[in-house]
């Protein structure tokens, strides 16, 4: 039995009146101790050639995971289709419609997707009001210490081929970790880097893949989660989100 380590990278620019800096990029994983320093010069080259600029200062942290893993078996994926960012926001729209999000929490939602400077978190929202839950400001609520068990992942690779992408791999293993918790009815995310344009909603165990949610060359983006209206306390479902270790799998080893 091995331990894991949770190895985490974050990039920012330099900002005036902002301690934290402009968001560049992030990204994070779970391995075991042989494997730390392949991840680590994976993320440290991503914060390095990051096409949303060069950063001032990166994070690496690299710690022992300490309870052990949850493995939550992923959710299905299915894709769909746009052509246009008018095409793409209707079908996200519609989805967070037929799960059972609010006109105005989705509205909210948008407006908090397109604000010039995205939070390097992600926004925690109510699925009725539409109110902001988290008190994380630009910081957000950043979703750590979740990976993809490697078999789970190369078994799922056979019948789904948007899980060769890196992107698709990274964001799934967060979405699924994300939608894992129950007061979480839905996600919305499209990236914050400009030239990537593919999102995806989850809920009801679907991670849906969007094709076209904003333009080519926009920086705008980030991550929104729908909140049941009962949850009492966001604090205790923030400290899951941001320390439980997770495993998106089927569970075939154990990690002391
Ligand atoms: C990001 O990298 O910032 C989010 C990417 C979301 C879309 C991932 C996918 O292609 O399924
Ligand atoms: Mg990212
Ligand atoms: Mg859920
Ligand atoms: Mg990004």
């Amino acid at each position: 039995m091995e331990n894991l380590f949770s190895v985490r990278m974050r990039a920012a620019k330099e900002n005036d009146g902002d301690e934290r800096g402009i968001h560049i990029s992030g990204g994070e994983g779970l391995r075991l101790y042989h494997q730390i320093q392949e991840l680590a010069e994976e993320l440290l080259q991503k914060a390095l050639t990051h096409e949303r600029g060069k950063p001032d200062t990166i994070h690496l942290s690299i710690e022992k995971v300490k309870e052990n893993p949850v493995f939550v078996p992923p959710i299905s994926i299915k894709n769909h289709e746009a052509n246009t960012v008018e095409g793409g926001r209707e079908v996200a729209c519609q989805l967070l419609r037929n799960i059972g999000i609010s006109e105005n929490s989705i509205q909210s939602a948008l407006q908090h997707m397109k604000k010039p400077k995205s939070i390097r978190g992600a926004a925690l929202i109510d699925e009725v009001s539409g109110l902001r839950l988290d008190q994380r400001g630009d910081k957000g609520v950043r979703v750590s210490r979740m990976d993809w068990d490697v078999e789970s992942l190369r078994f799922m690779q056979k019948s789904d081929s948007s899980l060769v992408h890196q992107r698709a791999i990274e964001a799934s293993a967060l979405a699924n970790k994300v939608a894992f918790y129950p007061e979480v009815v839905a996600e919305l995310c499209w990236s914050d880097d400009p030239g990537y344009t593919t999102g995806y909603v989850t809920g009801q165990g679907i991670y849906h893949r969007i094709p076209c949610l904003k333009e080519s060359g926009n920086a705008s983006g980030g991550r929104v989660f729908f909140i049941r209206h009962d949850v009492q306390n966001i604090e205790d479902l923030i400290h899951r989100l941001e320390r439980q270790p997770v495993l998106i799998g089927w569970e075939k080893k154990a990690f002391e």
